[in-house]
């Protein structure tokens, strides 16, 4: 059954307008307006520690000092009685923490969310119930297979956790940058990771999917066929986090204070635009910086360049749920956005590092299970599996219950209830009653409920009956429609990608029952995708195998395609010569032209000098997302030198024509300067060629053209496509 050929007829169901912006003024007198919560410096201040002009102290106070051990005599043993060293080793022993059974490698960052007006007609949610309410935030973008040191470019789903410290709570929405997921059920996540993680035996791979039991998992499963083609897609490898979509993936519920409830999956739309790298960039950047996306954040946050994303629901009636041909409750579907447009209801704008990584981004706790007033989870067998992981996690990770009491997990509001004691209490409770009923505290803490203390509350319109089963639902059975929505809406550049990362990944696996299992599934979506893959993995070509197969496409799903909208912290590479004056000054021209987007100029030379920023012995094409060849260092690429000295052994034979190659076969913009262009023949690079410029001066039109080509990020062009 063609259940996507619904789509057509259902585009338009919920309007692009925002009917539900007005709120009611009985819910906004009860609540503060104003801009209450953006005090997350001043809250967590609090906790900070300052060493500056300070003697060493022990853990307990009193001054010391801690470069030699307490022996006795010059030569003899370390006493037992030296609580310094023993406090310091005991210290270093302890200082780490198992890191996240998942999602183990990550950046975070502080923001803050905006709302962009009253939605107290959808939500009771506080932090949504004024027009530019201001909310506390923190956020992590995490990869989910590789460990705590693993290289940043792995091709994998990018974890998208954002925290607000709401003035009613914390609320967490704990998604991805892909908006499905591999499993619908909670219980089959153990098997799911134990087929992605490294083998058993030898730990091998790191981070990576490309090995059998991962496609062992992957072609029994079907269910993870949808996330799977967005991973093997661009969304795997994106340029930086600040070009990322993030999804909340479940469906879940909005309640108003009278408890009418709606649907709603929630979407973070990247204010950057949507940038990705292909997979030899990929590779080739994990060899070379391992850090590379949490030094873009990182950077970008220290330039004052703040990465902003704006939240939108996709807001639909709880009778929807099985309307559109697949069931709402399915995490492994998305609702097009023909069907169901997103509603923007507020923006995040992250702008402040961690100070400590430790405190912060490793031991910040998100859980779906942080939910507010206004806020409802749906029966998605996924999310209700994780509201149990994500709490259980937390007593492996810090060895006891009061992991919230930590500075970045506290909410901003008094905590008040009977939970007592355990491991690391950071409180002095003054209620000696630690019950409820009781008289003696004048029974004190009240219960809040959705009519007395602003309460959280459970949609009343939720219930539910049935026989009790161990299955999946006839409405979560298809798992071909939706990977075959997503391929039919692709460019053929990115179609291209897919095809390229499942020959690769599948070229890794050594069973061949694996690999045609792989090709069984794969024809289910599109006999095209199977045909070309098959043939690289030495399987046969299978016959289509149409059940599943449909025309209809949709919008907003590549990563490759759209302009960017920001430019800021993109690197354009300046290739000049320390003995050529002028071509380092081009840099600076440049830098000038460029800046005012927030481009940054890497002028590069043979060795450090002034006005070079980097060294070819430490650059190549992954570095830049442009590149330009200045006029006067051509002679560094082996040609007739003017000026400029020719190769020099002070970096790799060849390094400098590498580069140019290198970001044209990469899709990036190339640029050339006066005798510069010289050096595109050498390279074998047309000047017609698309997203490639050639001028005879640094001057404003070659500025402006580098940005229109930034903003192309890719040329598709460049990318050979099966014939
Ligand atoms: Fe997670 N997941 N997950 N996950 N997940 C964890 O929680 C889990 C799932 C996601 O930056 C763990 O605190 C189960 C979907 C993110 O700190 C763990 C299931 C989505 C992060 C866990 C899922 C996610 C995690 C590991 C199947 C997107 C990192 C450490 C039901 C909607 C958060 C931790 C951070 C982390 C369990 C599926 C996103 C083990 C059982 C679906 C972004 O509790």
């Amino acid at each position: 059954m063609h259940v996507l050929a619904l789509f057509a007829g259902l585009a338009g169901v919920a309007s692009a307008a925002c009917p539900y912006m007005t709120g009611d003024a009985s819910a906004l007198e009860r609540r503060d307006s104003g801009n209450a919560a953006s005090d997350t410096e001043e809250f967590l201040s609090q906790f900070y520690l300052n060493d500056k002009d300070a003697f060493m102290t022990s853990d307990v106070g009193g001054p010391i000092e801690d470069q030699n051990s307490l022996s006795a005599g010059e030569r003899g043993p370390t006493l037992l009685e030296d609580f310094i060293f023993r406090q310091k080793i005991q210290r270093f022993d302890h200082e780490r923490v198992p890191e996240r059974a998942v999602h183990a490698r990550g950046a975070g960052a502080h923001g803050v969310f905006t709302s962009y007006g009253d939605w107290s007609n959808i939500t009771a949610a506080s932090f949504l119930s004024a027009e530019n309410k201001e909310t506390p935030m923190f956020v992590r973008i995490s990869t989910v297979a590789g460990s705590r040191g693993s290289a940043d470019t792995a091709r994998d789903v990018h974890g998208f956790a954002t925290r607000f410290y709401t003035d009613e709570g914390n609320f967490d929405i704990v998604g991805n940058n892909i908006p499905v997921f591999f499993i619908q059920d909670a219980i089959l996540f153990p098997d799911l990771i134990h087929a992605v993680k490294p083998r058993g035996d030898n730990e091998i791979p790191q981070a990576a999917t490309a090995h059998d039991s991962a496609w062992d998992f992957f072609s029994q499963q079907p269910s993870s066929l949808h996330t799977l083609m967005w991973a093997m897609a661009g969304h795997g490898i994106p340029r930086s986090v600040r070009h990322v979509d993030g999804f909340g993936v479940h469906t879940y519920r909005f309640v108003t204070d009278n408890g009418t409830s709606k649907l709603v999956k929630f979407h973070w739309k990247t204010l950057q635009g949507k940038a990705s790298l292909v997979w030899e960039e990929a590779q080739q950047t994990a060899g070379k910086n391992a850090d590379f996306l949490r030094q873009d954040l990182f950077d970008s946050i220290e330039a004052g360049r703040y990465p902003e994303w704006e939240l939108g629901v996709q807001i639909m009636d709880e009778n929807d749920q099985l309307r559109f041909g697949f069931d709402l409750l399915d995490p492994t579907k998305i609702v097009p956005e023909e069907l169901v447009p997103i509603t923007p209801i507020g923006k995040m704008q992250l702008n402040r590092n961690p100070l400590n990584y430790f405190a912060e981004t490793e031991q910040i706790m998100f859980q779906p299970g942080h939910i507010v007033r206004g806020i409802d989870f749906t029966e998605d067998p996924l999310l209700q599996g994780r509201l149990f992981s994500y709490l259980d996690t937390q007593l492996n990770r810090h060895s006891g219950p009061n992991f919230e009491q930590l500075p970045i997990n506290r909410p901003r509001v008094p905590i008040h209830n009977n939970n007592r004691d355990g491991a690391g209490q950071m409180f002095i409770p003054l209620n000696k009653d630690a019950y409820t009923p009781n008289t003696e505290n004048a029974g004190s803490p009240k219960q809040a409920n959705q009519t007395v203390g602003n309460g959280f509350f459970t949609a009343p319109s939720r219930s539910t009956s049935g026989k009790l089963v161990r299955g999946v639902s006839p409405t979560f059975a298809d798992a071909w429609s939706q990977p075959r929505l997503f391929w039919n809406s692709l460019v053929p550049a990115e179609k291209q990608f897919v095809v390229d990362a499942m020959r690769f990944e599948n070229s890794n696996v050594v069973s061949q029952v694996v690999r045609e299992n792989v090709i069984i599934q794969l024809n289910r979506i599109s006999n095209d995708l199977a045909k070309r893959v098959a043939e690289a993995i030495g399987v046969d070509a299978p016959a289509p195998d149409p059940t599943f197969y449909h025309d209809n496409t949709t919008a907003h799903i590549g990563a490759f395609g759209q302009k960017l909208l920001k430019l800021e912290g993109l690197k354009v590479g300046v290739l000049a010569s320390v003995s050529n004056g002028s071509s380092i000054e081009q840099g600076a021209t440049l830098q000038g032209l460029l800046s005012s987007v927030g481009i940054d100029v890497v002028v590069v030379g043979e060795r450090m000098a002034n006005g070079v920023n980097q060294t070819y012995s430490a650059s190549d094409a992954t570095n830049f997302d442009a590149v330009v060849i200045a006029d006067g260092a051509q002679g560094l690429f082996g040609l007739s030198s003017e000026g400029a000295k020719g190769a020099s052994s002070l970096y790799p034979a060849g390094r400098p024509l590498e580069i140019v190659t290198d970001a044209f076969r990469f899709g990036k913009a190339i640029g050339a300067i006066g005798n510069g262009e010289s050096v595109l023949s050498a390279a074998k690079i047309s000047s017609e060629r698309e997203g490639v410029f050639v001028a005879k001066s640094a001057g404003d039109g070659f500025g402006d053209d580098l940005k229109e080509g930034l903003r192309t990020f890719k040329f598709l062009d460049r990318f050979a496509l099966d014939a």
